[in-house]
């Protein structure tokens, strides 16, 4: 995977990307990441990257012509070898970001640019150019497209084999089917009183499955059941769910909480 994120924050940016599975995923050559100051990309000795809004109002607006310049630089080398990348751009009016786009993105051999706003926003003709794809990280309003970006990164980077010690993880983690995950415990086996479901303990394989696919569902129906509305569901999971209505008992999570 291989991204170039332009911001006016790159401190905000850099350090993520040296710490943890994005640190281990670039030493491996799996990720590559360039971060780019757009204040290399301003005409005037004051770097300017930002002006106040036409027509008025509070807050600044990003400069056009930084964000050209800049978009172009970081294209070109890629273009001169017949390369399309693809151009992200992080905002509340983009579609939303979920698990089933981070496999696209992870999938995608373009190199990925993402544009990172600030302030109020970009220059509207910088959409009308460039037309970037908009994605948006949840309905509410951040101060810049920095963190947002490394959301991106981060949730697509994990899904590249090879990435991640354990990718037989991956196959049982949240939203890699629409299910949230069910409880995980390590040890010690007592904590403050308080104990491990005994099945975990069972070493019984198929009876610790069921019991975790059986939590994953009951989570999934209790905290977000349109996860599971028009969704074709096994008859084993059919079962389960029967049994977690029959049972009618919140789940507490903590061993003598039933489940
Ligand atoms: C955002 C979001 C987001 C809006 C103005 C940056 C900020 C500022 N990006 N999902 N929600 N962006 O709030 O992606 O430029």
């Amino acid at each position: 995977m291989r991204c170039d994120v332009i911001t006016l924050f790159p401190e905000m940016v850099a350090p993520v990307l040296e710490s943890s599975m994005l640190k281990r995923a670039r030493e491996k050559g799996l990720l590559e990441v360039r971060v780019h100051n757009l204040r290399d990309y301003t005409l005037d000795k004051h770097k300017v990257a930002d002006d106040v809004p036409y027509g008025g109002g509070a807050g600044m607006v990003m400069k056009a012509e930084p964000i050209f310049r800049a978009v172009e630089n970081i294209r070109q080398p890629y273009e001169r070898h017949g390369e399309q990348v693809r151009l992200l751009l992080p905002s509340p009016q983009g579609r939303p970001f979920t698990q089933e786009y981070a496999h696209q993105l992870a999938a995608d051999s373009r190199p990925l640019l993402i544009l990172c706003g600030h302030y109020e926003g970009i220059d509207e003709r910088v959409r009308v150019a460039l037309k970037p794809e908009e994605i948006s990280i949840g309905d509410y309003v951040l101060t810049g497209g920095e963190l947002a970006a490394l959301v991106l990164i981060d949730a697509a980077a994990r899904l590249i084999s090879g990435v991640l010690g354990a990718p037989e993880s991956l196959a049982e983690e949240s939203f890699s089917e629409p299910l949230l995950e069910y409880p995980h415990y390590t040890r010690p086996a007592e904590v403050r009183g308080l104990s491990v479901p005994e099945v975990l303990l069972s070493g019984h394989h198929e009876a610790i499955r069921l019991w975790r696919r059986k939590q994953a569902l009951r989570t999934t129906q209790e905290r977000r059941p349109d996860l599971l509305k028009d969704r074709e569901l096994t008859l084993e999971d059919r079962r389960l769910l029967d049994e977690i209505i029959r049972e009618g008992v919140r789940y507490a999570g903590v061993c003598g909480g039933g489940g």
